[in-house]
Formats: C-alpha cells, structure tokens, sequence
C-alpha cells in the first residue's frame, strides 16, 4: 500500500498476547508429631477433599516427606497455606505449609 508520499507500509497481523498469571503449588510437609487424623481433617476442610483422597495424600507426605495438595493462584495459595498454618499453631501440632512457584 502506497501511504501518499511514496512510501509502502506493510501490514503484519500480530496475535494479541494474554498473559496468565502464574500458579503456585501448596506443599504440605512431614514431621513426626502431627497426627494423622489432623493432617487428614486439614486436607478436607481447607483443599475441598474426600476423606478417601485426604488419606491418600496424608500417607504420600508421610512417606515421602512432601506433597503438592493443591494449585492456585498467588492470592488463594496464600490464604491456603496461612489457614493451614493458623489451624496448626491453633491445635499446637508442628505442621508445616508452604507455597512454591510451579
Ligand atoms: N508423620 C506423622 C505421624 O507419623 C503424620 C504426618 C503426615 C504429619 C503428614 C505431617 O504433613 C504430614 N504422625
């Protein structure tokens, strides 16, 4: 296309980025202390789990030390992981919850 003083534009379409916020992962992790009933009853009342799934997950942390339990957003991780904490210091059990870029 001629723009009117003799120079030719040429139109690229370029495809619009959308920017995803990034995801954090919720790891809950092992100690030798808190019951597993607690990390149980933890893992249904703040990750929306069964009591099948929340066992699971318990028995995985317990063996392996860590567990991803869930991913979010930036702003529900950190409510996620300051819930767990606050619930655990509350029942005096040394559980530890934390939150990782994935
Ligand atoms: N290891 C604990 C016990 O034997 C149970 C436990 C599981 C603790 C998972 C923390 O994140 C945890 N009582």
């Amino acid at each position: 296309q001629d723009d009117g003083d003799g120079h030719i534009s040429v139109a690229v379409a370029t495809r619009p980025k959308t920017k995803r916020p990034p995801l954090y992962k919720v790891l809950l992790l092992n100690d030798d202390y808190t019951p597993m009933e607690f990390v149980v009853h933890v893992l249904e009342r703040f990750f929306g789990m069964t009591h099948a799934e929340a066992f699971e997950i318990m028995l995985t942390v317990h063996k392996k030390g860590v567990a991803v339990v869930g991913v979010f957003s930036h702003e529900i991780a950190e409510t996620k992981v300051a819930q767990v904490m606050d619930f655990a210091r509350q029942h005096q059990h040394p559980l530890q919850c934390t939150m990782e870029k994935e």
